[in-house]
């Protein structure tokens, strides 16, 4: 099978290519990504004779249609997803996400190919913390910022395209990811690498927000079980039950790293920070009988932590940069 991959470079979708080469030899891959800031073109070099990358743009309809018309399956990784950049400027969101979606939207229905999108939780907006409720996939759609409005709108254009022109195509809307080539503006990689950089991890104002933490290997091995056994034109929502504080994470973080607990500051709030995520994913596990591996949090995390003390090449040429933003608008709080 020829599986186009797109965002491949980054995080969840580099894990998905190298899972992949790796469990399903008969799968021949072609990434097809813009090679943003996001992007870590080291974390593909070691199955760089294995697939095929072009450095591209979604939003370019002469690729994507010359791509797509190479391929089996499209599984649509490519986004700009990061919250704080959208609230400092939305525009690459607004191209990336919603003209890159209908971008290859139009050019799997003109060729037929089979199509899977991936979205988020944050489409839904957030829960109160009291709140028994969990996300399912009947919850009304109430995103809170540029990025989650953008994902899903581009929800939105795949389920239009599947109603009004039968493209063969499945959604699915996962938690907060975590694990190995998470960059490092991200919440977990960010306070691990500031704790192996001699700085203090940053929480946003008094970290009591929730999210509902899955490793990325899970997320992809439930894509996979939804492109094989999922209906065309549903939705699958996937989590793993990982519900935890932002404060928790932190201090268990500084714990692992035999750090005090308390040596983290908190930091300017994030503008309009979505309060709690928590997803119901028993559709995905009584339909397509998709089940997590990593159930302990605590042990999926001290995992990662060990990935990012052991592959400091990785993360260091990003991590000043990085930090250099935050610090434009980030202010100790008192
Ligand atoms: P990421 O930012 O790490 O990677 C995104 C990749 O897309 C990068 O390699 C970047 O170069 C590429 N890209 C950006 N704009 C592009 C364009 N115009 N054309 C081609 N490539 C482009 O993101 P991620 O965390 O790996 O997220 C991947 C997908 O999963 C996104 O759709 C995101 O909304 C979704 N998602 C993420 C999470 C999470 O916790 N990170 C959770 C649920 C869903
Ligand atoms: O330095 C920080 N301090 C902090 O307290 C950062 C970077 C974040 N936070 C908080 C904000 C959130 O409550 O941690 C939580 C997680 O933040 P992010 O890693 O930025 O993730 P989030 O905004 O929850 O969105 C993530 O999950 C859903 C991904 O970035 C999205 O792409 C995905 O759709």
């Amino acid at each position: 099978m020829r599986v186009l991959v797109t965002g491949g470079a980054g995080f969840i979708g580099a894990n998905f290519v190298l899972r992949t080469v790796e469990q399903r030899p008969d799968v021949e891959i072609t990434v097809l990504d813009k090679l943003t800031y996001a992007a870590n073109p080291a974390t593909l070099a070691p199955v760089a004779d294995r697939i095929t990358l072009v450095e591209g743009d979604v939003a370019d309809a002469a690729v994507v249609d010359r791509l797509v018309a190479a391929t089996d399956l499209v599984v649509h990784f490519a986004a700009e997803s990061h919250n704080d950049n959208s609230l400092a400027d939305p525009s690459a969101f607004v191209h990336t996400n919603l003209v890159g979606t209908y971008t290859l939207l139009e050019s799997v229905r003109r060729h037929g190919t089979r199509y899977h999108h991936i979205s988020t939780d944050e489409v839904y907006g957030d829960l109160e913390l009291d709140d028994p409720a969990r996300f399912t996939e009947s919850t009304p759609y109430n995103p809170s910022s540029p990025y989650s409005s953008t994902k899903a709108g581009s929800d939105l254009l795949v389920r239009a395209w599947v109603r009004s022109f039968g493209i063969h195509a499945t959604l699915s809307n996962c938690s907060n990811n975590y694990g190995p080539y998470q960059h490092v503006e991200k919440f977990i990689p960010r306070q691990i690498t500031n704790v192996l950089s001699g700085l203090r991890p940053k929480l946003y104002g008094a970290g009591t927000n929730v999210r509902d933490w899955i490793h990325v290997d899970d997320h992809n091995d439930a894509v996979w079980t939804i492109i094989e056994r999922g209906t065309v034109g549903e939705t699958y929502l996937i989590g793993a039950d990982g519900e935890t504080d932002n404060k928790t994470v932190v201090e268990s973080i500084l714990t692992v790293l035999g750090e005090p607990a308390d040596a983290y500051d908190h930091v300017t709030d994030r503008p309009g920070h979505d309060m709690r995520y928590a997803i119901d994913s028993t559709r995905l596990r009584t339909e397509l009988g998709w089940a997590p591996r990593y159930v302990d949090f605590t042990a999926g995390l001290t995992a990662t932590i060990d990935w990012y003390r052991e592959n400091v090449d990785w993360w260091r040429p990003y991590k000043d940069g990085v930090e250099s933003g935050y610090a434009k608008t980030e202010k100790v709080l008192g």
